[in-house]
């Protein structure tokens, strides 16, 4: 258990200096492992996910998608978790986690489909060990915590072999530490030493709510009053998001007990593209944090470690790239059918949805003009 779980774990300050305290000393062996090229992957994945990112949020307002979720801002403590995680780990994100799809290896059209209502899910989470976005909020807190004890149980994990021993790494907000599901998991995560790791992304905000309403204690702090290992990292340090998630995932992967990390960020976008954050949050607030972004800290320390403009023109030119084939593709995207909509909910035909299915059939035939 960490001494102090409300101090936030840093490495890699606002200025781009690496700094270290006596909560960053217990993580200073894993930090150690960021070597240049590591920092240099962190950078390109938050960069090009960034852009692709504006990029749909613009295809969103031209109608091209129902609806978009922003990660702007929180890349970060994302892209140092995901890295963090071996190849035998599973990720269970909730639906924000676009930097750590990237990592998995999803590709993002995949994200796309979803967002766009031509699926409910798609891409193949037993080979990028990436779970479905879950929408529903503080479930996949469960998920993942039942699938951590599967793993153990099937001998994939808590065996004591650090190298081979499988972890779980389960996402979710600040918002939805207030739901019953996430305690639950706690408690059977702490009770059954199951090998996960709960990564909060607290981003001060769920929806217009703010977290100083869903706690009265740093969540860090009830965490570990569940008996979790918890640790608040700065979330907009990705070197900070690295070293602790896996010095907590190698503790959990070999039984030696569950961790509970408390992302500290902030969301810089809307909650969604149906939000709008003027009505609830100051611009001085947004400002504020604006001055700490993720993708800023890292350029500036590899710009102190004479990176070349090469690198920085060839992220730039991949993260063009990357929009680019977004819009060009999307086009290519069928658009959903309203019917569709009812399709995949109930596994046999269910009279209310058949009743509401053609409500919806005559009144887009009214709309048509047809009667
Ligand atoms: C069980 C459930 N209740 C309510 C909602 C509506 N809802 C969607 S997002 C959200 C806020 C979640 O906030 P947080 O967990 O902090 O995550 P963030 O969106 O800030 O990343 C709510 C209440 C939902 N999707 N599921």
């Amino acid at each position: 258990m960490s001494d102090s779980p409300a101090t936030a774990v840093q490495f890699l300050d606002a200025r781009g200096e690496r700094v270290s305290s006596a909560a960053s000393e217990r993580f200073s062996e894993y930090a150690d492992e960021v070597t240049v090229e590591l920092l240099q992957s962190f950078y390109r994945d938050m960069l090009v996910t960034r852009r692709f990112d504006e990029a749909a949020a613009a295809l969103q307002r031209q109608g091209q998608l129902a609806l978009w979720v922003p990660s702007v801002g929180q890349e970060g403590g994302q892209v140092g978790a995901a890295r963090a995680t071996k190849r035998q780990d599973w990720i269970f994100p909730a639906y924000r986690e676009l930097v750590m799809a990237r990592v998995r290896g999803v590709d993002p059209l995949q994200l796309i489909d979803m967002l766009r209502g031509n699926t409910h899910g798609t891409w193949d989470w037993q080979s990028t060990h990436f779970h479905q976005y879950t929408l529903v909020i503080g479930a996949q807190s469960l998920h993942g915590t039942g699938f951590a004890m599967g793993l153990a149980l099937d001998g994939k994990a808590s065996t004591g072999n650090r190298e081979t021993d499988a972890a779980v790494l389960t996402c979710f907000g600040d918002g939805a530490t207030s739901e019953g599901a996430t305690s639950e998991a706690f408690v059977f995560a702490t009770s059954y030493q199951a090998p996960v790791v709960f990564f909060c992304q607290n981003n001060g905000w769920a929806i217009s709510v703010p977290t100083s309403t869903q706690t009265r204690t740093p969540l860090a702090v009830r965490a570990a009053g569940f008996g979790l290992d918890s640790v608040r990292i700065d979330g907009n340090d990705a070197i900070a998001g690295y070293a602790v998630t896996r010095a907590l995932l190698d503790k959990a992967r070999v039984g030696d007990g569950p961790g509970f990390i408390e992302s500290m960020t902030y969301r810089i976008g809307a909650h969604t593209s149906s939000d709008d954050p003027t009505k609830y949050r100051s611009s001085d607030e947004v400002d504020e944090w604006g001055a700490r972004d993720p993708i800023t800290r890292v350029r500036l320390r590899l710009e102190a470690e004479s990176v070349d403009d090469e690198f920085f023109a060839d992220v730039d030119a991949e993260a063009a790239d990357t929009a680019a084939d977004l819009r060009a593709r999307i086009s290519q995207r069928p658009l959903p059918t309203a019917e569709s909509m009812f399709a995949h909910v109930y596994s046999e035909p269910h009279p209310v949805m058949a009743a509401e299915s053609e409500w919806l059939r005559q009144y887009e035939a009214n709309l048509a003009g047809e009667s």
